[in-house]
């Protein structure tokens, strides 16, 4: 964590440029929606014999995000620092080198893994945290992070390693994307189905070299989106989607309690370890995020 100490001291520093009445953002920002028209009469026309609704719905404007001006369209930013220890000695090896969890995303399609992946299996907890260095991930239209894994299979199935992921504005405190796991269902543990809101899920087909060209957050490119409008409601979200995401924490499922499951009596269950992954956690290509605000 020590990387990321120095973002923190910088947050501060710019945290007012995430204000609505920034004045740098005064000239990117959407222009305001014009006032809804007022209902001027009465509901009724008797003359025409016409009746009226006494109350007319009103279009309730959707607010756009102002903080976020430096939007990219197909071209996005990659997490670029990481939390986890890099050893300069495994540089380069897949798996071992937390650098390949943010140097860029090397999918390999359906039918195979990528190489490219730093495992979360080589950290204390079975997690990694990644930030953008000189900027923030922020909220706006549709999905804003998206998260790449290795997973691989055929169209029978797919080996999948499902990964938490939470975001935090300052380091320290972090909310979780909805996720869970079907306890009740009668399908294998290891049918997608079971897994709702992982990450490490979808198969990876984009490649920053090879498909260049592919908007990350295309369903084509793969990879596993998420909103910041799906977090759980209360001030976090609410702090989140003011201020923008420092931190991207990504924890491997099989380290973490599933709080739904209290068959373990006094000791917490964890989620299931998946047959068929040699009982590994998840691997990490990289992370994206669509919305940039520099610092
Ligand atoms: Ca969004
Ligand atoms: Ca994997
Ligand atoms: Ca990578």
């Amino acid at each position: 964590m020590k990387q990321t100490y120095l973002f923190l001291l910088c947050a501060g520093l710019f945290i007012n440029a995430c204000g609505d009445d920034s004045e740098n953002s005064a000239e990117d920002m959407p222009t305001e929606e014009p006032p809804a028209e007022e209902t001027t009469e009465p509901m009724k026309n008797e003359d025409k014999g016409e009746e009226v609704p006494d109350e007319v719905p009103v279009e309730i404007p959707v607010t756009e995000p102002t903080f976020c001006q430096d939007i990219s369209n197909a071209v996005v930013a990659y997490a670029n620092e990481a939390s986890a220890t890099i050893d300069e000695a495994k540089e380069g090896t897949p798996f071992s080198d937390a650098n390949l969890a943010i140097n860029g995303v090397r999918g390999r399609g359906l039918g195979s893994g990528s190489l490219d992946v730093f495992s979360l299996d080589k950290t204390v907890d079975g997690s990694i945290t990644l930030s953008y260095e000189g900027g923030r991930f922020c909220d706006g239209q549709g999905a804003d992070i998206k998260v790449f894994e290795n997973p691989f299979g055929s169209a029978a199935g797919v080996f999948f390693e499902p990964i938490i992921v939470s975001v935090s504005s300052d380091g320290e405190s972090y909310v979780s994307f909805p996720h869970s796991f079907d306890l009740d269902s009668d399908l294998r543990i290891n049918a997608v189905e079971r897994w709702q809101g992982f990450a490490g899920m979808q198969p990876v087909y984009f490649h920053e070299e090879n498909t260049a060209e592919m908007n990350v957050f295309s369903e084509a490119a793969g990879g596993d989106s998420f909103d910041l409008q799906d977090l759980p409601p209360g001030p976090q979200k609410d702090d989140i989607l003011k201020n923008g995401v420092r931190f991207i924490k990504l924890q491997a499922a099989q380290a973490a309690v599933n709080p739904e499951d209290q068959s373990c009596g006094e000791t917490s269950c964890y989620f299931p370890i998946l047959p068929g992954t040699f009982g590994g956690f998840a691997d990490v290509d990289g992370l994206y995020g669509r919305y940039i605000l520099r610092d």
